[in-house]
């Protein structure tokens, strides 16, 4: 069968471990018989040291190391162009996709992720008559939340926004658009709100992209209320978005619990520098929790309860914080167990 679906991420050395682990969650998931994997990277980065762990990512999971490559990518043309770019300029790499891929269909995946069902199921949603598909953004669902203003008109009220760390390419639609020329065509009359390369993307295909269906970007913990909304059993794929990224800080939440388990099982864990005091604070929380809750301190404290959930919402939360580690680990033991991993570990369990 002719390798026809391009599977896609960029990553930098700050976004290593958690390429591994997003890879990992793909070869645990997804028949990749008609997929290519293609590493973009920026190349002033020198990031070949994960390349090594990458490919041996491949092997380990009997994945052809001919159907990987690694891009390097030449980032100096955004970041000469966006004197204002404060974030990292890597995530603009998904510009190249139309020029350096040649493949028909294309899943570009943030590496903040874990995907949870086969991708082949994501591939099939290719859109015919759209250039991409996306999910809606779960905090700015449209334009206006954004805050840009272009051609000094504020953004529009009605249009769907898309979040762009997962996107399904038609690749020949796409590069159709010209997305560099499209990009020089929006720039001078863009003023930036709180994004940046998802920003010009929202604008460059506003009105013509394709709704995914929301489980295939669950962009947030399950104790938000965007992420609520979503059926668990029908989850397909994880996106860690904020900045308090699972490998570096911990928050005792079902993401969190879901994300180390598999890094700890993958022998990704182990090259975080790190990681064994984000593991402790997960194991000091889960205790506190059950101190608590056995003496009934959560009800008296609550307070004290929240500060230790680092969450300012209401007196409730942490009972539902709770209620969703104990209601999600059947789920994530059984999705464990489907990849023939061990459960999430005695220390971190609220159920036992
Ligand atoms: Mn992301």
């Amino acid at each position: 069968m002719p390798a026809n679906t391009a599977l896609v991420f960029s990553f930098n050395k700050d976004f290593g471990p958690a390429l591994m682990n997003s890879l990992g969650s793909v070869f645990l998931t997804s028949a990749l018989d008609t997929f290519n994997i293609h590493i973009f990277y920026d190349i002033r980065d020198e990031p070949e040291v994960w390349f090594d762990r990458i490919l041996c990512l491949c092997d380990r999971f009997t994945f052809p190391r001919d159907r990987i490559r690694f891009h390097p990518v030449e980032l100096g043309y955004f970041e000469n162009r966006l004197p204002q770019l404060s974030i990292s300029s890597l995530s603009y790499a998904r510009f190249y996709i139309p020029e350096l891929l040649s493949e028909d269909t294309v899943i570009y995946l943030d590496a903040d992720t874990l995907v949870l069902k086969d991708l082949c199921e994501l591939a099939r949603l290719c859109p015919n008559d759209a250039p991409l598909a996306a999910v809606l953004d779960s905090f700015n669902p449209t334009h206006e939340y954004d805050g840009y203003t272009y051609k000094g008109q504020p953004a529009s009220t009605t249009e769907n926004y898309f979040n762009s760390g997962v996107m399904v390419i038609n690749r020949k639609r796409c590069a159709e658009i010209n997305l560099f020329k499209a990009f020089e065509r929006v720039l001078p009359d863009l003023v930036l709100g709180s994004f940046n390369d998802q920003t010009y993307l929202n604008v460059i295909f506003k009105g013509n992209w394709m709704r995914l269906p929301d489980e295939w970007n669950v962009q947030s913990p399950p104790r938000h209320p965007a992420a609520r909304r979503c059926d668990f059993s029908k989850m397909a794929l994880l996106h860690y978005v904020t900045k308090e990224k699972p490998w570096k800080c911990a928050h005792y939440d079902v993401p969190n619990l879901l994300w180390h388990t598999l890094a700890l099982q993958l022998n990704v864990a182990e090259d975080i520098p790190g990681i064994k005091a984000v593991h402790g604070k997960l194991t000091t929380c889960r205790r506190h929790f059950r101190f608590m809750e056995r003496i009934g301190l959560l009800r008296a404290f609550p307070r004290f309860a929240r500060s230790l959930l680092k969450a300012k919402p209401n007196k409730k939360v942490y009972r539902r914080y709770m209620e969703d580690v104990r209601k999600n680990l059947p789920w994530m033991d059984q999705w464990l167990a489907n990849c023939r991993l061990k459960p999430v570990r005695e220390a971190w369990r609220l159920d036992r």
